[in-house]
């Protein structure tokens, strides 16, 4: 399935371009993502897309990423579920400039999240199987393709220290070991051996530095992405 993910975003480049230039940021949780975004507010030509956590938190009043974190066991599926359609949506949402830049994306949902719940029991197998059937539809049958992918490297202890000082409430069990587990999946996807795949390519950024130093790195990356000849 990880392999196939070259050829989705590969296919769809041939598809003469029924998308913009889509960028994706990646990484941990608390790796700095929204921060990392917030640089590109001041370029015209980038529709900025953040993550629907309030989606998340607030579907008809029902908590979801809250309950999740409470009884994984019961609510996994109905999350994932939930992520995946509204990653789908971020995915296929108009944007008028030329330049998409997203927070996450329908395949980390697939590859890091769902996988993660599976492995740890919470997703049973049929439950596992009917997100993968949906995984692969949507994959076959919408252009969801992904130009460039951002990753946002950290350690997972940097990562826990940022998310326990940002203090999400449903947040509150998380644990070292989860950040592990979600990080090392974003390393078998993103960086397999240690090298970054490069279809699409991924620029990995070392995000374990302060803000401050990040800032240099971001002046750095905004050419690549913004003063593209394509
Ligand atoms: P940042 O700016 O790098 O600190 O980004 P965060 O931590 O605000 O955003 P993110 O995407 O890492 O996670 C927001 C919350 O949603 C976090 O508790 C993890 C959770 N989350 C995101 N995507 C999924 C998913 O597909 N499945 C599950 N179970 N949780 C997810």
């Amino acid at each position: 399935l990880l392999r196939s993910f070259s050829q989705i975003c590969r296919r769809d480049m041939s598809s003469l371009r029924s998308r913009p230039y889509t960028v994706v940021v990646e990484g941990n949780i608390g790796s700095g993502k929204t921060t990392f975004m917030d640089h590109f507010k001041q370029y015209e030509d980038v529709a900025l897309f953040s993550e629907p956590v309030d989606k998340w938190t607030n579907v008809e009043s029902h908590n979801l990423l809250g309950i999740m974190y409470k009884d994984p066991k019961k609510w996994a599926m109905t999350f994932q579920s939930y992520v995946q359609l509204t990653m789908v949506n971020m995915h296929k949402q108009r944007c008028p400039e030329p330049i998409k830049m997203m927070e996450r994306s329908l395949y980390s949902a697939r590859f890091c999240f769902v996988e993660n719940l599976y492995e740890n029991g919470y997703l049973d197998g049929p439950e596992y199987v009917v997100l993968d059937e949906w995984f692969k539809w949507i994959c076959s049958n919408l252009d969801i393709g992904v130009d460039m992918i951002v990753y946002l490297r950290t350690h997972p202890e940097v990562a826990l220290e940022r998310m326990k000082l940002r203090g999400r409430e449903e947040e509150s069990c998380v644990s070292l070991s989860y950040l592990r587990q979600l990080h090392n999946l974003h390393e078998k996807w993103l960086c397999p051996g240690g090298v970054p795949i490069t279809s699409p390519p991924v620029y990995v950024v070392d995000a374990n530095r302060s803000f401050s130093e990040m800032e240099k790195e971001m002046k750095r990356i905004s050419p690549l992405i913004c003063n593209r000849n394509n």
